[in-house]
């Protein structure tokens, strides 16, 4: 049968989930576009997605490791044999009376994924890479306005006006795009006049189309944006209406007296911007109709709370919340449960959340998940038995990853794995794969049906939307939600009742008064269009305890943390004479952090198409005291590893630090062992070592370290 037509469907070569148009030839994907209903963009890693779908490396059949963990061998077993293997294991450790010691690393498509439905109904809780990019700043958001940021992009860059000032401070939107039509419209912004300005110890793509590009200390935004508050509250340009009517009563007297000595000067060294550029910013700023500032990569720092402190309340002394072109405060329309919904774990029960030697302390802690990064932890604590993952690759994108990869393969006296059980879920081989016991094959995107519901969506086209199959899947591959809701159905049916995924779906829509069919019927896409500016003014208040802004921080009093500090991240603070160097790690357009989807993609990860390698970058001046010239090999140390990479000089680097492009590592597969890389987490420390000089309150990541470089 000859069928050439356009499906609707959504793209998975990142987390962005755009909506996009599927040309299926004869059974077979033939081209992608982007999905007009919702935009119509789609990104280089996308138009990528067809190789992933047809790779002669697809995970086709659920694989039984042989031989220790590490070493990557594998035999052939069926479905049903997995799904014993499983079914057993938790039904052992359910008798022991220890299924909070079950976690199941996974990013989440929406709150009620069923995979993570599962993980509640059996006592166990979910673990993810996501509080490494957001819990700082959305913990600053509803600890300052009560509410949650967009997810991946802060502002709405089509509602920027003329004149309007849009700030990326580390933030790379034309190549981590998160949705593809972001670049385009931060580009038409631009064209109707606002202003875009890049604050990057990097000259990235953005820098060549900004209007100003300030090349900051990494780690100094926090002391930056509190050098452009104090100029701004002791010079009487902020927005003094807007902070009358909304701020919490107090606040801002206070917040004059923890102001007063944080001037451009003071700020200047920390930041290594000149008093007089934060100056000229802060002016701009006042006099600009709108200001929204982005900011990813500077916020997994270990001074990451403060920085977003610092940030909320630069938002709110600007008047810039909830207005065109500034930080929007998106609601939130709720998916229908499905009844019985399974009680959620209390984390701070759980033997899990945060271990080590400062546990008792960090009950300050606030993000609702677990990072994956405590897994290596708890496995040796013996709080951590039974390990399922998917959709990340913790062997390679956890700081300190050989710690993490060490952990897997702990034993006891008798010689048994300390982790008991480690599934892996995956469509291409990965790094995180060589450590499991069970791998079981994925479906693609073009393969599966899935519900994905993130409200804070940038698109509002799309705060729903569907994934629905356009091929027949490759091999045996499954996808991990149906797994999930069989295994479900075998050991907590009650909570299991419903017919199958599909039925699942269709009764959360009804929630938003919308049905899989009509979902379908609509293009895939689905949107409240609740996009609306000012939703504060309408409902009276804002949704935090007091109903107004809340710029001191006092649920953290006890620890002296009601405002924040300008310093450094802990990380670049110590050892600066032995290791002079800080280590810049950025995100290529090409590549989807550690992943296989990307370093396994013969089109992406490739010298002509993509990129195959990630040479340290530094700059010609750091270079000439090294005596190095571009190409040579050289040796990269930091506190806990040493490495040798070549190095390419460029300017575009700010001096004192090495660039290095994040993702790199993997060995699994034939394309991604390819090429002269090094993996960025083999230099960074594990986490869990220096958990006593770590933020209490919850800045998780730590993807930050000091590097020495010799020839
Ligand atoms: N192509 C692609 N897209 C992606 C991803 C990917 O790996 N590849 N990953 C996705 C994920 S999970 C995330 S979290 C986002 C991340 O998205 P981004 O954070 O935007 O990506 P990065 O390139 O890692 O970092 C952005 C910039 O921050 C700069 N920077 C580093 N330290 C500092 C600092 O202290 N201050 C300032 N002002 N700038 C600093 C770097 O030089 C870099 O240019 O991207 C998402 N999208
Ligand atoms: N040094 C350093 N470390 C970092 C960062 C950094 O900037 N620097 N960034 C941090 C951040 S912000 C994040 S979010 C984490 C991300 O870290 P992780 O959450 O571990 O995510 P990825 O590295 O993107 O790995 C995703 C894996 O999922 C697989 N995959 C893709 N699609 C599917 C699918 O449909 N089904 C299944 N089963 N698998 C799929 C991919 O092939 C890939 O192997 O890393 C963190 N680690
Ligand atoms: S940003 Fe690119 S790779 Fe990510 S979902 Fe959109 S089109 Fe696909
Ligand atoms: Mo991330």
């Amino acid at each position: 049968m000859h069928e050439d037509k356009w499906i609707p469907t959504i793209c998975y070569q990142c987390k962005a989930e755009c909506a996009i148009l599927a040309r299926v030839e004869n059974g077979v994907v033939k081209e992608v576009k982007g999905n007009p209903l919702a935009k119509g963009k789609m990104c280089v890693k996308g138009m990528a997605g067809i190789t992933t779908l047809y790779s002669g490396e697809r995970l086709k059949y659920p694989l039984k490791r042989i031989g220790e963990r590490g070493e990557g061998k594998f035999e052939r077993i069926s479905w049903d044999e997995a799904m014993d293997i499983m079914e057993k294991k938790l039904r052992e450790l359910r008798d022991r009376g220890e299924m909070h010691k079950f976690t199941y690393s996974m990013f989440p498509h929406s709150s009620t994924d069923p995979k993570w439905r599962f993980v509640n109904a059996m006592g166990g809780f979910i673990t993810t890479g996501l509080p490494h990019c957001d819990s700082a700043k959305i913990m600053a958001h509803l600890h300052t306005f009560g509410c949650f940021p967009n997810h991946h992009i802060a502002p709405i860059y089509y509602s920027v006006p003329k004149g309007g000032i849009m700030i990326l401070a580390g933030r790379h939107p034309f190549g981590c795009l998160d949705d593809a039509s972001v670049a385009r419209d931060i580009l038409n912004a631009k064209e109707r006049g606002a202003k875009l300005i890049v604050i990057d110890p990097i000259f990235r793509s953005e820098a060549a189309k900004a209007d100003w590009w300030i090349p900051i200390k990494p780690g100094g935004d926090a002391a930056f944006f509190l050098g452009m508050c104090n100029y701004l509250l002791t010079n009487d340009l902020y927005d003094k209406n807007f902070c009358d009517k909304w701020v919490r009563e107090g606040d801002m007297d206070k917040l004059m007296e923890f102001i007063k000595d944080k001037t451009p000067e003071a700020m200047s060294p920390i930041c290594e911007v000149p008093a007089q550029d934060i100056i000229k910013l802060a002016k701009m700023c006042a006099q600009a109709p709108s200001v929204c500032v982005d900011a990813f990569k500077s916020i997994m720092y270990g001074n990451a709370m403060d920085w977003g402190h610092a940030w909320s309340i630069f938002l709110v002394i600007t008047g810039n919340l909830d207005n065109p072109g500034g930080q929007p405060l998106p609601e939130i329309a709720p998916m229908a449960p499905v009844e019985p919904v399974p009680p959620a774990p209390s984390l701070h029960e759980l033997g899990y959340h945060r271990t080590g030697p400062n546990r008792d302390k960090f009950d300050y802690y606030t993000f609702i998940l677990e990072p994956t990064w405590y897994a290596a932890q708890a496995v040796k604590e013996g709080t951590l038995k039974v390990f399922f993952a998917s959709e990340c690759n913790p062997a390679l994108s956890e700081m300190g990853s050989s710690v993490w990869r060490e952990a897997m393969t702990l034993k006891d006296k008798q010689g048994n794995y300390l982790l008991e059980l480690f599934v892996v879920t995956e469509i291409l081989p990965s790094e995180t794969m060589k450590w499991a016991d069970l791998v079981l094959p994925d479906q693609t995107n073009f393969e599966r049906w899935e519900l994905l519901y993130m409200p804070w969506w940038y698109t509002y086209a799309h705060t729903a939307a569907i994934c629905q199959p356009v091929v027949e899947p490759i091999g045996e591959s499954r996808h991990a939600n149906k797994v999930m809701i069989e295994l479900g159905k075998r050991l907590v049916p009650e909570y299991f009742a419903f017919k199958d995924d599909l039925e699942y779906y269709d009764t959360e829509l009804a929630g938003v008064g919308m049905s899989l069919q009509k979902m379908l019927d609509n293009g895939c896409v689905w949107s409240p269009r609740t996009a609306g500016f000012y939703k504060y003014e309408s409902a009276g208040k804002f949704n935090t305890p007091s109903g107004k802004v809340e710029l001191e921080w006092r649920m953290y009093k006890d620890l002296g943390q009601e405002w924040p500090s300008p310093e450094l991240p802990v990380e670049f603070k110590r050892g600066e004479q032995e290791y002079p160097f800080i280590l810049v790690n950025f995100r290529s357009t090409f590549l989807n952090n550690t992943g296989a989807w990307s370093h396994n993609n013969a089109q992406l990860r490739d010298p002509i198409s993509g990129r195959d390698r990630n040479p340290l970058v530094l700059n010609p001046l750091d270079a000439k005291k090294l005596d190095l010239v571009d190409g040579d090999l050289v040796t990269v140390t930091s506190k806990t590893a040493q490495v040798r990479i070549p190095v390419c000089l460029s300017e575009k680097i700010k001096p004192g630090c090495a660039g290095l492009i994040h993702g790199f590592g993997q060995t699994m597969g034939k394309i991604a062992s390819l090429g002269n890389w090094i993996g960025d987490n083999e230099l960074i420390a594990d986490a869990g070592s220096h958990l006593d000089e770590q933020d209490l309150r919850g800045g998780e990541a730590h993807v930050a370290t000091r590097v020495k470089v010799s020839k």
